[in-house]
């Protein structure tokens, strides 16, 4: 299945794995690579030589394309980005931000540079500042989100840029993948359905509650700070939820949160944890390898698109 994104990423498939903190290591970034994906290192608010390590155990299982991504809050964002041009890295995704200022270093390094952006106005910066594509990723997704669903915002981004468009937020299965090409996008980028692949590090606990979760389960907390944060509903987002309409200023909120992801995703604590999902939890039903997963997208993406043309 070929598309101006496996063209551009020299992939089988397109389909891309997102760059989620603590989860996307190189365990699953080698699997979704080696079947036939984008596997990412997600560069979260790990040191630099912990994401140089990363990428070094991930050439040794796979020697397929794979790519890092840089999330801009993190402290140590300045430091990742040189250390993906010193290992010769040639896809970067960045989110929570924008990359202007690494723009001209990875261009000049040959880097494949691809913004997650969540508005059109983004979308059209990034255009102008030499990426070569954009994730739009929907409010539908897990962790850190923007406003717009995916639903609206991947068609207005497609007409508002020349470069290609890559869907995100809420897409799991073959329907996505077809709907997402159905509104101009040319591959998607996955997250909750790949934290649940066998190769994924993420504690047994934390994926049994994604099989789990059904369409309402997740909430937003961190909206009145201007950081929304999609999450699985627990007694961490209940406690979150009742301090930030108390008024609770954003450090004494990023105080609680402080090490709640780990302690989800590493520990298993999906009571006091961060459970972070998007709202596609609920369609998510099975464990299965990144190849499985992979394969049953692509071939229900295949049959519907094939079927597309009964409709007329
Ligand atoms: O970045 C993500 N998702 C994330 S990052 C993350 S780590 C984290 N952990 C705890 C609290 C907060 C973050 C977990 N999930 N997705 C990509 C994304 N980028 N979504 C939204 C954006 C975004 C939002 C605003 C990008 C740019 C932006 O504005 C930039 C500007 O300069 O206008």
């Amino acid at each position: 299945m070929q598309t101006d994104i496996t063209k551009l990423l020299g992939i089988e498939y397109p389909i891309i794995q997102g760059g989620m903190a603590w989860v996307a290591e190189h365990h699953l970034a080698a699997a979704v690579s080696e079947a036939g994906g984008l596997g990412l290192i997600g560069g979260a608010n790990a040191p630099a030589d912990v994401i140089r390590n990363e990428i070094r155990e991930t050439r040794k299982l796979t020697s397929k394309p794979f790519g890092v991504n840089v999330m801009l809050m993190s402290p140590h964002a300045e430091d990742i980005a040189k250390v993906v041009v010193e290992e010769g890295i040639k896809v970067v995704t960045t989110g929570a931000g924008s990359p202007e200022k690494y723009m001209k270093m990875w261009k000049e390094a040959g880097i494949v540079v691809i913004p997650v952006v969540a508005s059109v106005a983004l979308a059209r910066r990034m255009e102008r500042t030499g990426a070569d594509a954009v994730v739009a990723e929907g409010t539908e997704s897990g962790g850190h989100i923007g406003e717009a669903t995916t639903m609206t915002l991947v068609p207005q981004v497609v007409d508002a840029i020349d470069i290609p468009v890559i869907a995100a937020g809420g897409i799991a299965d073959g329907r996505g993948l077809a709907a997402a090409f159905m509104l101009g996008a040319k591959a998607v980028q996955m997250g909750t359905r790949f934290v649940v692949a066998d190769e994924s590090i993420v504690n047994e606990a934390y994926k049994d509650r994604i099989i789990a979760a059904k369409d309402i389960d997740s909430a937003v907390t961190g909206r009145s700070h201007g950081h929304p944060v999609r999450s699985l509903r627990n007694a961490m987002t209940r406690e979150y939820s009742k301090l930030e309409a108390e008024g609770k200023s954003f450090e004494e909120l990023e105080y609680l949160t402080l090490g709640t992801l780990r302690k989800a995703v590493i520990e298993g604590d999906i009571v006091h944890g961060t459970v972070m999902a998007g709202q596609i939890a609920g369609l998510v039903s099975k464990k299965q390898s990144a190849k499985e997963i992979i394969d049953e997208i692509i071939s229900e993406a295949t049959n519907l698109l094939k079927n597309a043309g009964s409709l007329v």
